[in-house]
């Protein structure tokens, strides 16, 4: 279990992980002990009135260690990330993002000597070649996305520099994370979000993918949940170094629809497959978790409907 002293440093703390992230961190440790850092979007004010807030650039070495040194960092949660139907319009900034702030922030940890690095990985990593129901830890990971070749390249990374220099960094591959609270775009899992939200204004919605497309999913509260419950697993439990898969749902996008429905009749939901169906039908349909499931305990709250109705009726992600 990671000390009780940490003081962490979120990058991409304005974004749709760090927005929760940063609250649930700051409720654990404290306020002034949770360092939202953001490049150049403004944080939401739950997160910019309640603890400090660094600019910095994840990619630039001195920016990073200039906030470390400030607060005496000792764990880094890098979501700093360019996702997926972003990095196939703009695969370079996706290699310098992606890569450049995580290998940025492992040279960090390891010269300052941090205690925890944290680092997200994907369902992305995977492609058409990997089994595509209950995918394996371990499995062909031949990623058709840009942004999935960042993730396995990532993971790689991670690996590299726990056996190389001990560094305790350790990782997630998401699902699509659904929340309303915060909406950066960018993604190929938004389709849901777009959804939910348009249901919410009352508008009709467009779907990027067909109606049968289905991937892993989860509540973002879930995920905030893993990241922490991952981050706090004694070393001695934590025995993939790569990346953990981690599940909770599987649906299609008809699912979401009707489920919808139930609480909102009238929504209208058409479906116009643009570039990200290609992305979305090279992803798992469900994941195999049991490592993750095994070794910190990890289990997921949040179903299909009742994340749809907390969505619907509250406005917000559980
Ligand atoms: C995306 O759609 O790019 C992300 C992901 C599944 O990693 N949400």
């Amino acid at each position: 279990m990671p000390s009780d002293h940490q003081v962490i440093l979120v990058t991409g703390a304005a974004g749709q992980i760090g927005t929760d992230l940063v609250a649930s961190l700051r409720t654990i440790h404290g306020n002034d002990r949770v360092i939202a850092g953001c490049r150049k979007t403004q944080p939401d004010a739950s997160i910019a009135e309640t603890g400090p807030v660094e600019y910095l650039d994840a990619i630039k070495r001195d920016q990073v260690e200039a906030v470390v040194a400030k607060y005496g960092v000792t764990t880094i949660y890098n979501l700093a990330s360019i996702l997926s139907g972003e990095a196939e319009q703009n695969p370079d900034l996706a290699w310098k993002i992606n890569l450049g702030s995580h290998k940025t922030i492992l040279d960090v940890a390891v010269a300052g000597k941090l205690s925890q690095v944290f680092w997200p990985s994907s369902i992305a990593v995977f492609g058409g070649n990997t089994p595509q129901d209950n995918t394996p830890q371990r499995t062909i990971l031949e990623p058709e996305s840009m942004y999935g070749v960042t993730k396995v390249a990532g993971e790689n990374l991670s690996h590299y520099y726990f056996d190389k220099f001990n560094l305790d960094v350790r990782s997630l591959r998401y699902p699509g994370l659904i929340t309303v609270k915060k909406f950066s775009g960018g993604g190929t899992s938004d389709y849901t979000v777009e959804m939910l939200l348009s249901a919410l204004a009352g508008k009709p919605y467009k779907c990027f993918v067909r109606p049968d497309t289905v991937m892993p999913l989860m509540a973002m509260e879930d995920a905030v949940d893993a990241t922490i419950a991952v981050m706090q697993a004694p070393a001695a439990r934590i025995s993939i170094r790569t990346s953990y898969n981690l599940a909770a749902l599987s649906f299609t996008a008809a699912a979401l629809e009707a489920e919808i429905k139930k609480h909102v009749p009238d929504f209208s939901c058409t479906y116009e497959p643009d570039f990200r169906q290609t992305i979305a039908d090279s992803w798992p349909n469900s994941i195999d978790d049991s490592a993750a499931r095994e070794d910190w305990n990890w289990r997921e709250r949040i179903s299909l409907d009742r994340l749809v109705a907390d969505i619907l009726q509250t406005g917000r992600a559980p």
